[in-house]
């Protein structure tokens, strides 16, 4: 009942992936997301590759279960960290922020499961006729790095696109969000910001306080102007930011204020200043858990809901 194609296709448990969230996603938080039953992701974001295979190794050293890495398209390594995942026997690859179509013939060589994060039906097609293995179809109410559509909108446009396994990701956090995904065509969900407030996720502190302080209005989208709009917590740096924004401010000029910003707010905690990048699901979310808690309190609560669905 619990299990789906996705399950088979990845050898995991429960059809839970965890987001490939940058700074977040590091080696602790990946192998608890496998060791309970789901696919810990790690995060390769703007990281040089050393970094990345020395995150691979540690998470193999955490857990003998299928793990994936997310490359962030845009990084300058990107290159060369899709290369690591294929020097290291990575199972699994999820991408975002771009089209990875250039990457996707060394990976499948290699036997990775490929499975690019799309925010658009014409991605989701062209990434199947790509070869990818599956598509995340990620709405706007993600946190991060974000696309137009919503998550209701977008999910079942991508599921009667493509033949290829759909996995929901954007504003799903417990059984609800992920009975409501597989009504709309999915087989998997993709878990962000749920899993930065878990036991095992290892950001600052003060990070997962603003998080559990949200309320459903407390994240903004910045860098609309520029074409790069990213989700996160309302604070005094995306006041700022969308000050200058409406000023009509260069990129430039808008951007130096993020430099290093999400390192502020992940290992510094500095939650004035950093980006908290969170989902609008953040409103929700009112207790640490461990990711075990998270992902069977998921799998429990949507089975009696879809067990007395009419
Ligand atoms: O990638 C994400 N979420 C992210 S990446 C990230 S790091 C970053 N920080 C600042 C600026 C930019 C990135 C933080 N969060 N999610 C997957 C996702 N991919 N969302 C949207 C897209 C996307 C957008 C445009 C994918 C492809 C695309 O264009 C495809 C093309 O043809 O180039």
């Amino acid at each position: 009942m619990r299990k789906t194609a996705i399950c088979d296709l990845l050898g995991i448990e429960y059809p839970v992936i965890q987001g490939g969230m940058a700074w977040v996603a590091e080696h602790n938080l990946a192998a608890a997301v496998s060791n309970a039953g789901g696919l810990g992701i790690i995060a390769a974001a703007n990281a040089p590759y050393e970094y990345v295979r020395d995150e691979i190794r540690k998470t193999k050293e955490l857990t003998d279960r299928p793990f994936g890495v997310n490359i962030m398209l845009l990084s300058p390594h990107a290159e060369d960290v899709a290369r690591v995942v294929v020097e290291e026997k990575v199972p699994v690859v999820t991408t975002g922020a771009g089209n990875p179509g250039t990457y996707m013939k060394q990976w499948k060589e290699a036997g990775i499961k490929v499975i690019p994060v799309v925010a658009s039906v014409a991605l989701a097609k062209l990434m199947q006729r790509a070869g990818a293995d599956a598509v995340v179809a990620e709405g706007c109410e993600s946190g991060g790095h974000i696309g137009e559509s919503t998550t209701m909108t977008l999910v079942p446009q991508v599921a009667d696109a493509v033949s290829i396994p759909v996995i929901a990701a954007g504003g799903i956090a417990d059984g609800r969000g992920f009975a409501a995904a597989r009504m709309l065509g999915a087989q998997a969900v993709q878990v962000g910001t749920r899993f930065v407030v878990s036991k095992e996720c290892v950001v600052h502190p003060r990070y997962k306080q603003q998080i559990l302080r949200a309320k459903d209005i407390d994240s903004v989208v910045t860098g609309r102007s520029g074409g790069h709009p990213v989700r996160a917590l309302r604070n005094k740096m995306s006041r700022e930011y969308l000050r200058r924004e409406q000023a009509g401010c260069e990129f430039e000029e808008l951007e130096s204020l993020t430099v290093g910003a999400l390192r502020k707010a992940v290992v510094d905690g500095d939650v004035d200043y950093g980006t908290l990048m969170a989902g609008q699901i953040a409103g929700m979310i009112q207790e640490e858990k461990s990711c075990r808690e998270i992902i069977e309190g998921m799998m429990d609560e949507a089975e009696s809901l879809m067990n007395r669905a009419w």
